[in-house]
């Protein structure tokens, strides 16, 4: 392993890690020598993955809290300090998919969607920046967007507007935090075979047209969005930053 993207010595957060892309995500830098924190709303099932991960000999933690809540969001940090727990790398990658046309679509759904995919990487990252700042240690940021960050389609509304938001959310970042070695940036990860799709993957249409419109003509696949999570969390980016680097098949750069 190059010193380059070696992540010994790291501790990672991983919102929504229990299962699809942050489970990756986790198991990615934990191979690459991070110490990974879990996190899902779910205890079973957070167990159940940091129990996996330990399992292969990597050292996991759980911590189970709703990115959407302020309060249980500081009380989180606040056992990890106590803990002398401190995070490194931020992935902010929990969030949810509600499909309905807009002209239908309910304000608590809305409202559901933004707080989850959007308002918890202020959240979150408003913690972790706080403490990063105050140990001088700088850190990773890396918030999940989407292809939806770019472009849209029908019946996504909240989510691409909150996938919108997290590429300049990252900029803003980025503009206030650069100064104390804080890295963020955003990975814009294509249609992925994750829980999040297996409805769309189940439809015939659907699948045929994900896979008539990129040039790779197929899903991704959650260990194909690896690298780019290790190479965000390393060394190897430490003069990136508020980029958002999209792993599609070559979907958004082609007509
Ligand atoms: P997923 O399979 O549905 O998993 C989402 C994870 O987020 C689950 O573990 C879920 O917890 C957790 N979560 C949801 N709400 C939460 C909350 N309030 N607090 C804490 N955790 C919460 O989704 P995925 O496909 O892995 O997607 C992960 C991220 O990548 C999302 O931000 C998604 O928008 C983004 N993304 C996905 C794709 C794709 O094609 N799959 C493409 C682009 C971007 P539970 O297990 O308890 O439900
Ligand atoms: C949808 C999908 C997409 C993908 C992903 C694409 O309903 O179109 O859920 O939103 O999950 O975000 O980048």
């Amino acid at each position: 392993m190059t010193a380059l993207f070696d992540l010994t010595g790291k501790t990672a957060l991983v919102t929504g890690s229990a299962r699809g892309l942050g489970y990756a995500y986790a198991e990615g830098l934990a191979a690459e020598g991070a110490h990974v924190i879990l996190n899902d709303i779910r205890d079973t099932l957070l167990t159940e993955s940091v129990d996996k991960l330990r399992a292969k000999g990597y050292t996991a933690y759980g911590v189970a809290f709703d990115v959407t809540k302020e309060d249980a969001i500081e009380n989180a940090f606040n056992q990890l300090d106590e803990q002398n727990i401190h995070v490194d790398i931020l992935i902010n990658n929990a969030g949810i998919q509600y499909r309905k046309p807009m002209v239908e679509l309910e304000l608590e759904n809305w409202q559901k969607v933004i707080d989850t995919n959007l308002t918890s990487a202020f959240l979150v990252s408003r913690a972790a920046a706080k403490r990063m700042i105050a140990r001088n240690t700088g850190g990773k940021i890396i918030n999940i967007g989407s292809l939806t960050s770019q472009a849209a389609r029908p019946t996504v509304a909240p989510y691409t507007a909150a996938k919108g938001g997290i590429k300049m959310l990252t900029c803003s970042m980025a503009a206030e935090w650069a100064q104390f070695n804080i890295q963020s940036n955003a990975i814009g990860p294509g249609y992925i075979l994750t829980d999040m799709n297996t409805a769309l993957i189940e439809d015939e249409k659907f699948d045929n047209w994900v896979k008539s419109s990129n040039p790779s003509q197929r899903w991704g696949r959650p260990e194909e969005l690896i690298g780019t999570a290790v190479f965000l969390s390393s060394k190897a980016s430490d003069y990136i930053n508020g980029q958002i680097i999209y792993v599609d098949g070559g979907w958004l750069s082609v007509l």
